[in-house]
């Protein structure tokens, strides 16, 4: 019995979303307003270009595409030197067990983000072998709450979309897995993730006797 389980990975195996906000905040700042961490919470799972045109009518800002793109790729840069100090103490509590419990049960592990930078702190937590598929921001043309980057990552396992299981921690992305037909696991709380099959506060909620269920289903 082989089951497809998909992991998004900002909110769910590593909290990017802190290094995210740093880099948004300071661009805010350079351009004259500061941003909120209850603004952030918006921008979880939303694509970097689609993160900066709400980030700029926060602020009321117009720029040229140019410097859009610049902005952008300045954002990133600055992005990427926090990743640059990750390691595995950054993966969050108990995504390891459920991760090895997975393999020791040889179930499909996919990945399904909508960032650019996945592959990249996938290595740099020392996660990236134990995915089977990894689809992310550079394979796909619709963000979610498009359901194409987790229709992909089913492909990649060869497992069909009502055998897989997502484990989302936003709206947009539970949205997708809601509209794959696949089982949706919100983790986060249940008042901005209801719309879920399930939803855990963290994986240390999360047993492995209800994996198990999963993969008998
Ligand atoms: C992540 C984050 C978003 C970020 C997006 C794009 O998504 O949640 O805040 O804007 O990726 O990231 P990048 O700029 O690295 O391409 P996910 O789907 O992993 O939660
Ligand atoms: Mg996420």
């Amino acid at each position: 019995n082989k089951k497809g389980f998909i992991f998004d990975l900002d909110g769910v195996i590593v909290d990017t979303a802190k290094y995210h906000y740093l880099a948004w905040k300071e661009l805010a700042n350079e351009l004259g307003f500061d941003i909120t961490l209850e603004q952030n919470e918006q921008l979880k799972g939303v694509s970097r270009i689609r993160s900066l045109e709400i980030i700029l009518g926060w602020g009321n800002v117009t720029l040229t595409e140019e410097e859009f793109m610049k902005y952008m790729a300045e954002k990133n840069d600055n992005y990427l030197s926090h990743i640059a100090q990750m390691d595995a103490g950054e993966i969050l509590p108990d995504v390891p067990k459920i991760l090895n419990y997975l393999q020791k049960k040889q179930q499909g592990i996919a990945l399904g983000s909508a960032s650019k930078n996945a592959r990249k702190i996938l290595q740099k937590v020392g996660l990236f072998n134990v995915f089977e598929g990894i689809v992310d921001g550079n394979d796909v043309s619709k963000a979610k709450p498009d359901p194409e980057v987790f229709l992909i990552a089913a492909q990649k396992l060869n497992i069909t979309p009502k055998n897989c299981i997502v484990f989302e921690d936003s709206v947009a992305g539970v949205t997708a897995a809601n509209t794959a037909e696949m089982i949706s696991i919100g983790i986060g709380s249940e008042e901005t993730l209801g719309h879920a099959d399930f939803v855990f506060n963290d994986f240390t909620e999360i047993q492995t006797s209800f994996i198990e269920e999963l993969i008998k289903r």
